[in-house]
């Protein structure tokens, strides 16, 4: 069977540092990404560079808490997962539920922002928005990773 980006689709997702910190918040997000049945397809831990940060997040430049985020995802650890799914960009998008905390405790209270999230900004995880910027996350992450490679590999055997 070949992989093909319809059945297993590709996100970039990142674990910020406020989750990082704290081990048992760390293993909660971890487990709602098996919980999902999301295949890890990467994962590394880093410490983001400001200008790493600031080059990620350019299109809220100028935005009013432009500045506070990028000085909080350079502050500590952080986790980048390539997952891969069926519709893996929406469906981690709604694990992780609205950006905002206090929308998220309301309209998703077990999403990860909403269980987990401390404020708008310290909100426990980023995921890609889109195939483009999937793309671009994930090779700003991984560049040794090939999407293309990667889907002309054969599927593993099921374990
Ligand atoms: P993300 O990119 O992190 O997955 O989240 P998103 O698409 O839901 O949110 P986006 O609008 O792209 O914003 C990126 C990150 O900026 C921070 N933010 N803070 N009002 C605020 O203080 C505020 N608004 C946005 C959040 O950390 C958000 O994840
Ligand atoms: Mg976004």
């Amino acid at each position: 069977i070949l992989r093909s980006p319809q059945a297993l689709q590709l996100t970039l997702a990142l674990i910020k540092p406020d989750a990082v910190a704290h081990p048992l918040i760390l293993e909660a997000v971890h487990q709602q990404i098996l919980s999902n049945k999301f295949l890890i397809v990467r994962m590394r831990e880093l410490l983001w560079r400001k200008e790493d940060c600031q080059k990620f997040y350019r299109e809220h430049e100028g935005r009013f808490f432009y500045q506070r985020l990028v000085e909080f995802m350079a502050s500590g650890p952080i986790r980048a997962y390539i997952l891969a799914h069926k519709d893996a960009i929406q469906l981690w998008r709604t694990v992780m539920g609205p950006t905002r905390v206090f929308r998220a405790r309301h309209v998703a209270p077990d999403s990860i922002r909403g269980s987990l999230g401390l404020t708008d900004t310290r909100n426990t995880t980023h995921g890609s928005d889109s195939v483009v910027s999937a793309s671009r996350e994930i090779a700003a992450f991984f560049p040794d990773f090939s999407e293309q490679r990667w889907y002309e590999e054969e599927e593993p055997q099921l374990r």
